[in-house]
């Protein structure tokens, strides 16, 4: 079976004093479930050159969690130096690349947490650098000490491939990050707010499938019908664009 190739770039960690470059076995696993073949593109030196190759065959774009948006990629605000945190400059650089060619390809793009902000940033969208700090919001967006338990509400908009996905308008979901979108990007919709108005969820009304999601349906396991749900709508928009 050909399977259609959906790029994903890595995260650099340190292990045992040695950078590793990793993505999280939740999306991995998801994609082979789906009959896609996930094509890992790494951060290091080099890899810029080699995109044309990763970008020849790529049916669709998977771009997920990792550091900071560096404000230099959007129209910043004072507050988005100063809250900024890790970044990671040539991340940015190549999954800017990537996002453009998916665009302009019209390929299948599913952005998660930084991957929703990054989206949003590439098509003309701006971030809060810290939503706590920015937006004075008394909602927590992150709690360390109930890191993956941790759930807030959001309020799903009806009539949304959200509201299809969940089949309810509102949902708890799981917050992991400290930036978050402060102005849409003209080309998306609304999908989700959480209660202090900060969308958690987005998508291009126009196209077969471009999502961005704040929080990550992969790490909700009391959801998994319409987690599987969302993965499936994209594994789909994939193989519809090898077909
Ligand atoms: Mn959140």
């Amino acid at each position: 079976m050909n399977r259609p190739s959906v790029v994903v770039v890595t995260r650099r960690t340190l292990r045992k004093e040695k950078y590793i470059d990793y993505v999280s076995e939740a999306h991995l696993r998801l994609l082979i479930q789906l009959k896609l073949l996930p094509v890992m593109v790494p951060v290091v030196e080099g890899t810029l050159a080699c995109l044309p190759n990763y970008m020849a065959n790529m049916s669709g774009l998977l771009i997920v969690e990792g550091e900071d948006v560096e404000p230099i990629h959007y129209e910043a605000t004072a507050a988005n130096h100063r809250y900024v945190e890790q970044i990671h400059p040539l991340k940015d650089e190549i999954e800017i690349r990537l996002i453009r060619t998916a665009l302009r390809k019209k390929l299948p793009i599913f952005g998660i947490c930084r991957g929703s902000q990054l989206l949003n940033v590439v098509c003309g969208g701006t971030l809060f650098g810290d939503v706590q700090k920015e937006k004075k919001s008394q909602l927590k967006h992150i709690d360390n000490d109930h890191y993956d338990i941790y759930r807030h509400g959001v309020e799903i908009i009806p009539d949304t491939p959200l509201h299809k996905w969940y089949g309810r308008t509102e949902l708890p979901v799981n917050s992991y990050h400290h930036q978050g979108v402060r102005e849409l990007a003209p080309r998306f919709t609304p999908m989700a707010r959480a209660d202090d108005g900060l969308i958690e969820g987005y998508y291009d009304p126009k196209s077969d499938f471009i999502v961005g999601l704040q929080f990550h349906p992969e790490r909700m396991p009391e959801e998994p019908a319409g987690n599987l749900r969302i993965w499936k709508a994209f594994g789909s928009a994939v193989q519809r664009r090898m077909a």
